[in-house]
């Protein structure tokens, strides 16, 4: 299915220290703020989140590498926005199925999983019985484009469904570290 070529989940990405390092650069900004749970119709529930374009340099060079591998310059990803997008999941939190607005987001969005696993549900939009789960490991790097990012809805499910080959995944508190591509030309001006 081109939806498996074009999810593509990098166990392992970082290393346990690029992992902690990553963390305790975002951690004092994170903690200032509150989890939001109480809009019933947003799309992330149990969520905080900022955006971060200067890093410590050896989170920076973390940031290179996600880059390099799924937005390549010259690459048909597109270049990528100038800023990572983090987004704080508490155990409770979940991500309702969605596809992202493509007039902030291009063909590409790269995530970058810190702290707990979690699996994603992906589900074609009008074929609901089209769908592919993905577990997300703890220092995974996922890359999403094409027919993955356009034609499917993507979620990160809570607890009480977050099942993978019939075995239970965890979800405990999670950071996500997004780099995605430039709005396309075509979409930008809609
Ligand atoms: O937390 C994640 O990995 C998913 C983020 C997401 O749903 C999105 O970027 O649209």
């Amino acid at each position: 299915m081109a939806v498996q070529r074009d999810m593509q989940v990098l166990p392992e990405f970082i290393s346990e220290q690029e992992e902690t390092s990553l963390l305790a650069e975002l951690e004092p900004v994170l903690k200032k703020m509150r989890y939001e749970f109480d809009h019933w119709d947003n799309a992330i529930h149990g969520f905080r989140e900022t955006e971060r374009s200067a890093w410590w340099p050896q989170n920076e060079a973390v940031l290179a590498r996600v880059r390099a591998r799924a937005l390549p310059p010259g690459g048909a990803g597109g270049a990528p926005l100038p800023y990572a997008h983090v987004l704080d999941l508490a155990p409770a939190g979940r991500i309702k199925p969605h596809v992202d607005a493509v007039r902030f987001c291009g063909e590409v969005i790269a995530g970058l999983c810190l702290s707990s696993a979690a699996v994603m549900r992906l589900r074609h939009e009008r074929d609901a019985r089209l769908v592919l789960d993905a577990l997300l490991p703890r220092r995974c790097l996922y890359v999403m484009r094409g027919t993955a990012r356009y034609e499917f809805s993507h979620a990160v499910l809570g607890n009480e469904e977050s099942f993978f080959r019939g075995a239970r995944v965890l979800k405990l508190r999670r950071v996500a570290v997004l780099c995605r591509s430039q709005p396309r030309p075509q979409d930008a001006q809609h």
